[in-house]
Parts: C-alpha cells; structure tokens; sequence
C-alpha cells in the first residue's frame, strides 16, 4: 500500500487499483480560439496545470499504471448535443460553429483534440464524453471495472465543471477520488479554490486533495 499525504487526511492506495484520470485537456479548453474562449473565459489561466500534470502523467507512465484520457465534445451531426446546452448563454460562437481550429467542440476537429504536451500513447484510453462528468453515456465504468480500479487519480480542467462532476458521479459509485489541486485548473481561482474546498470539506465528502509533489513523492 502506498501512502498519499492529503486533506482531509491521508489516504493509504493500493497503486495496482489506481487509474489517473485526464479530464478535458483539450485545445478547445486550453487554446484561444476554442469552446472556452468563446465563453468569453481567459483560457491563458489553465495553462498553469500542464507542467505539474505532464510530471504526473510520466510517473504513471513509467510505473506502466493506467491512465484514461477524456474529450468533452459532440457528434458533426449534433445529434447527443440537447438543446438545452447548444442554447446555453450568449457565447460568441456557438457548439459546432466553424472556428479557427475547426467547429466548436465537435469530434474529429483539431479544436476537439487533447493538447500535444499531454498526448496519448499507445495503451491508454481516450473517452469521448458528450457530458461534463465522465461516467455519463461513456464507457468508463466498464473500462474501470475491466482493470480492477478502486481509485481514481483525477485531474485536468476545469476544476469546477467537469473535474468536479467526474469526481461526483465516481464517488457515488463507490471510487476513492485523489485530486491534486495544481493538476487541475478554472477560468474562476475563485471556483478552483471552493471546487477542491468542497471536496475534501466534512471529512473529504467526495474525496482527497493533494498537490503533484505529494503525489509524485508517494508513488515514486
Ligand atoms: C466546461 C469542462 N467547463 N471540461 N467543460 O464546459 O470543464
């Protein structure tokens, strides 16, 4: 067992039962251009999350420990976008309008893809989600329950969306949920400090926090 300094308190994992989870690490989130940006977000802010996540992603790497990667986005037909979230606010383009890397939040697009700095290699998996959290219309839980895992190492952006409704549903079907705080990050600090707040508040409610440094010096 290994042992994770953390808040609420420390939390003992078993690394054979451990994925780490890359949330959304997508241009569209992360580059100008994209579906944050078109929200009128500052997407310069998430930029900070790459070095310690890189760090993170090739500690799982050389321990040869699973690691799924997820893409927030929507079939060019639209056809698993409700209305509901194509409507949503007043953006300055909306989910699937042509953009500078391609349609908005649409599978296939450069938009869409992960950021090179953190890409997948062979062997791990990459989730297509049409939702914020991970678990819902994807195949996540079958992936998780095919190797074994009982935690979940989750980061990536943004903290208080999609980090956040992933951390929920996982916690609700029985996962130990560890977010290191600087491997994740919002457009909002304020959002980013309350979403890790919430987490691990009345005795870690959906989960542990940690940092990289922490994390990378439990399980080296
Ligand atoms: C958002 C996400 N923020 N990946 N998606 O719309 O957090």
């Amino acid at each position: 067992m290994t042992t994770v300094k953390a808040e609420p308190a420390d939390i003992e994992i078993d690394l054979k039962r451990t994925a780490l989870v890359l949330i959304d690490m997508q241009r569209d989130f992360l580059l100008p251009g994209g579906f944050g940006e078109t929200l009128g977000n500052d997407v310069s802010l998430l930029g900070k999350v790459v070095a310690p996540l890189g760090r993170v992603l090739s500690a799982f790497r050389s321990l040869q420990l699973p690691i799924i990667h997820t893409r927030e986005g929507h079939k060019p037909d639209l056809s698993d976008a409700p209305p509901a979230k194509l409507e949503r606010g007043t953006p300055s383009k909306r989910i699937g309008d042509p953009g500078p890397m391609g349609r908005i939040l649409i599978r296939g697009e450069a938009g869409h893809d992960l950021i090179p700095e953190l890409y997948p290699i062979a062997g791990e998996v990459v989730i297509d989600k049409p939702g914020k959290g991970a678990f819902y219309a994807t195949e996540l839980q079958s992936v998780l329950v095919d190797r074994e895992i009982e935690n979940l190492i989750v980061t990536g952006v943004t903290t208080e969306v999609c980090v956040h409704t992933t951390v929920r549903e996982a916690n609700d079907r029985g996962y130990r949920c560890i977010v290191p705080a600087d491997c994740c990050g919002s457009y909002f600090p304020e959002f980013h400090a309350a979403g890790l707040a919430m987490i691990k508040a009345q005795g870690g409610i959906f989960g542990w926090v940690t940092d990289s440094s922490r994390l990378l010096a439990a399980i080296s």
